[in-house]
C-alpha cells in the first residue's frame, strides 16, 4: 500500500518540489494552498506522470474554520495521513523593527506560526490513533539565527523551532516521529513574497552566489521520511555553499 503525506504549501516552490518527489517516490499526495488553479495543473501533471493518487485541498492556513473542513473531509473517508509536511509560510516585508508594517507582522505570525499549529492540531489526533505518523516542519536558519531587518520573520520560525521540538517530546510516545529541515536561501517565490511582488529586487537577493533551489529541499525532506522506522533526523540545517550563516551572503566568487 502507498504511503499518503498531505504537503501545506504546494503550489510552488519548495512544498511543490517536495510533492513532486514524493509521488516519484509512490506516495499518494495531498496537496494544499490557497490557490486553486495552481492546484489543479499540479494535480493533472502528478496523476498523468506517476502511478499515485493525488488529491488537493484549498484552503488559507490562517483559516481555522477552513482548516478543520479540509481536515475533516479527509477523516471523514478514513484517510491515513502517514506524512505531514508543514512547509505553508512566508516572509513578508524586510525593515526594521521601529518602520515595520503590523500587517506584514500579522501575516507572517498567522501564517508560520498559527498556521502550522492549526494544522498539525487537526491531523495529530488522527496519527495518534493511528499509532505512527512522520511531521516534518520547514523551518529556516532563521529560526536558528537572526538576521538584521528579520526580526518578525526570524521569530516566527524560532517558533517553529520551538514547536518542532515540543511536538518530538509530546509525540515520541504515540509512535509519532517529527523532523524539521531548515534552509538557508533558496530561489522560490519567497523574495517576491516578502518584497511585496517586486520582481527586480527579488532577483537581486540572488545574485552573484548559486542560492539553493527547491528540489535540493525535497531531498532532504525526501531523505528524512525514508530513514527506518526506528531511525528520526530531528534536525537538519542546510545552506548554500555562499551563505555560511544567517544574512550573510558571500557574492561574486563563482560559488
Ligand atoms: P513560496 O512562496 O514559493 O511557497 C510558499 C507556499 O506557501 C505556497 O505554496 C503558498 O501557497 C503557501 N502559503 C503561503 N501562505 C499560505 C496560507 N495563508 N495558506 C495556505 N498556504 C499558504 O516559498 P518557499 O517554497 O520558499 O517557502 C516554503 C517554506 O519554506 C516557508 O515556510 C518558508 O518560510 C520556508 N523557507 C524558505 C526559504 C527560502 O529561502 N525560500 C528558506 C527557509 C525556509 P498559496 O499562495 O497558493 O496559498
Ligand atoms: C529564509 C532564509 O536566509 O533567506 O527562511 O532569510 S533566508
Amino acid at each position: 500500500m502507498n504511503k499518503t503525506a498531505l504537503i501545506t504549501g504546494a503550489t510552488s516552490g519548495i512544498g511543490k518540489s517536495t510533492a513532486y518527489l514524493l509521488a516519484k517516490n509512490g506516495y499518494n499526495i495531498i496537496i494544499t494552498g490557497r490557490r486553486s488553479d495552481r492546484l489543479e495543473q499540479i494535480q493533472e501533471d502528478i496523476l498523468t506522470n506517476f502511478t499515485v493518487e493525488c488529491e488537493t485541498l484549498c484552503f488559507d492556513v490562517r483559516d481555522n474554520n477552513q482548516v478543520i473542513s479540509a481536515i475533516e473531509s479527509l477523516t471523514n473517508k478514513n484517510q491515513i495521513i502517514h506524512v505531514l509536511v508543514n512547509n505553508a509560510g512566508l516572509a513578508s516585508g524586510l525593515d526594521k523593527l521601529q518602520n515595520g508594517d503590523v500587517d506584514d507582522w500579522n501575516k507572517m505570525i498567522d501564517t508560520n506560526v498559527k498556521g502550522l499549529l492549526y494544522v498539525s492540531r487537526q491531523v495529530i489526533p488522527q496519527m495518534i490513533k493511528q499509532g505512527f505518523g512522520h511531521i516534518v516542519n520547514i523551518g529556516s536558519i532563521a529560526g536558528k539565527e537572526v538576521y538584521t531587518n528579520g526580526n518578525v520573520y526570524c521569530g516566527t520560525k524560532h517558533m517553529v523551532d520551538a514547536l518542532n521540538k515540543s511536538m518530538r517530546r509530546e509525540l515520541a510516545e504515540h509512535g509519532i516521529k517529527v523532523s524539521a529541515v531548515n534552509p538557508g536561501a533558496v530561489e522560490t517565490e519567497f523574495s517576491l513574497v516578502r518584497l511585496h511582488g517586486d520582481s527586480q529586487k527579488a532577483g537581486k537577493v540572488y545574485d552573484g552566489f548559486e542560492n539553493l533551489v527547491a528540489e535540493d529541499i525535497a531531498d532532504a525532506v525526501f531523505y528524512i521520511v525514508s530513514r527506518p522506522e526506528h531511525v528520526n533526523i530531528n534536525d537538519m540545517i542546510i545552506m548554500p555553499k555562499a551563505q555560511p550563516s544567517a544574512g550573510n551572503v558571500i557574492r561574486n566568487k563563482g560559488y
